[in-house]
């Protein structure tokens, strides 16, 4: 049973209607109820009732993270709080959080759209999911939990951690799908080898994973560590937490994102031009449905490709390409930019390592420099170190031709770089401290 057909294939024309009559009616609220809309559309001199067909949501202003923080903690919620029945908070790098709320509906439009892309995943009423995202201000973990039981599937709660009871549980509870991040999916077959435990023999069948970037090389690793599908699951808590999109196990090339109730738009990171559908830049969400908490052109710095192709899947919703790195991660070494994923990429097809990374980058004198730390498979660890200064060299030389930056590599024992129990750290930045 697939939920929500037929606003999943609504064609395109239906579609649109319906969003430029949600996007008329938020943007109306947003000028009326919060104060910061009110004066970012004046100071443009953008009324409400200038918004008349879709193309219009570029006479709006963007809102940045800055501005959440700017109006920490309640100031852009559109009801009182009185009518809030739950606020999440996104733990920010430098002083205070940024905290989103959700009226009593807000909640039920979340669970229905988790719901959504659980059953996109391939899950129905009656399966069961283990839900290892976080539980607590983090939007994963609540998030996954409300949209399982609105599928209709038993939900364990486990959140992050306890590694070895997770692996217990898997076995005693026999749960078909599995929600973590995809880093510690990969702490989680490792584990299992360690017990001995063949993680493939269970009754996993899929595996939902988002909240950190990663690879196509990473979901192969996965599938045949684990012995499932694995699916791409997005979502920001600015905009609603897990959610936003999914990909859909048929085609498993790109997340739906679910246009009824998000107006997407793919600007360039510099001058927040629009883009069109192909190119890659910042990912902009306007919600067009949410009642606490709306949001008028989210520069989520995200960076990704929407693609608006027929899926195989049947589904209308646009797709955007898995997200290649947040413009903020991106690092600039000797003027070359390098995500994080694309070293994860040129790691991960090189069979003699493990696919556990960290990049370090120190200031040497005047010159940036990329240290990719990544450790040795188990056959590796047998042959002398020239092997491993073989192989570092080789993968010196991929980062240089795929990506074009110069870099070194240093191969470490199995087990050095910290496991990951939630989102993973995959950069050590020197230069910042
Ligand atoms: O990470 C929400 C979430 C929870 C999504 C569970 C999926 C699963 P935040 O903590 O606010 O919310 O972080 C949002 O994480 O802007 C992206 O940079 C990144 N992100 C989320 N999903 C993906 C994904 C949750 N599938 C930020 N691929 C976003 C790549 C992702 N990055």
């Amino acid at each position: 049973m697939i939920l929500h057909t037929d606003i999943e294939t609504l064609p395109r024309e239906d579609l649109e209607a319906l969003q430029l009559r949600r996007l008329r009616a938020t943007v109306e609220r947003c000028y009326h109820t919060v104060g910061f809309y009110r004066d970012a559309m004046d100071d443009l001199g953008v009324k409400p009732q200038h918004i008349k067909s879709l193309a219009d949501v570029r006479l709006l202003p963007f809102t940045k993270k800055e501005h959440l923080r700017e109006n920490y903690p309640f100031g852009l919620f559109a009801v009182p709080t009185e009518q809030v029945v739950r606020v999440h908070a996104s733990s920010g790098t430098t002083g205070k959080p940024t905290v989103v709320g959700y009226t009593r509906r807000d909640i039920r439009t979340w669970a229905q759209l988790v719901a959504r892309c659980l059953a996109a995943s391939g899950m129905q009423p009656g399966d069961r999911l283990h839900n290892a995202y976080g539980y607590g201000l983090f939007t994963g973990g609540l998030g996954l939990h409300y949209g399982g039981e609105e599928l209709g599937v038993m939900v364990t709660p486990m959140s992050g951690g306890q590694t070895q009871k997770q692996l217990m549980l898997l076995q005693d509870f026999a749960p078909t799908a599995i929600s973590c991040t995809p880093s510690y999916a990969l702490n989680l077959a490792e584990a299992a080898d360690e017990m001995g435990l063949k993680i493939r023999k269970l009754p996993l069948k899929v595996g939902i994973h988002g909240a950190e970037p990663w690879t196509e090389e990473m979901r192969y690793e996965l599938e045949s560590r684990l012995g499932i599908d694995c699916v791409d699951i997005y979502g920001l808590s600015e905009v609603m937490g897990p959610g936003v999109g999914n990909e859909c196990i048929e085609a498993k090339n790109g997340l739906h994102i679910w246009e009824d109730h998000f107006l997407v738009e793919c600007v360039d990171v510099n001058t927040g031009k629009p883009l069109p559908y192909g190119e890659e830049g910042e990912i902009v969400f306007t919600s067009l449905t949410k009642e606490a908490f709306p949001n008028i052109r989210y520069r989520t710095r995200d960076i990704s490709v929407l693609n608006p192709a027929p899926c195989k899947c049947g589904r209308t919703h646009v797709r955007m390409q898995r997200i290649t790195g947040r413009s903020d991660d991106m690092l600039i070494i000797r003027g070359v930019n390098v995500f994080p994923s694309q070293v994860e990429s040129v790691l991960m097809q090189t069979e003699t390592l493990s696919p556990f990374y960290q990049i370090e980058i120190f200031r040497e004198g005047s010159l940036d420099n990329m240290v990719v730390n990544v450790e040795a498979s188990p056959p590796l660890m047998e042959q002398p170190q020239e092997s491993r200064d073989k192989v570092a060299a080789k993968v010196m030389r991929d980062i240089k031709d795929f990506i074009g930056v110069s870099c070194r590599v240093s191969i470490k024992d199995l087990g050095v770089i910290p496991r990951s129990e939630g989102k993973a750290v995959r950069v050590i930045d020197h230069r910042k401290k």
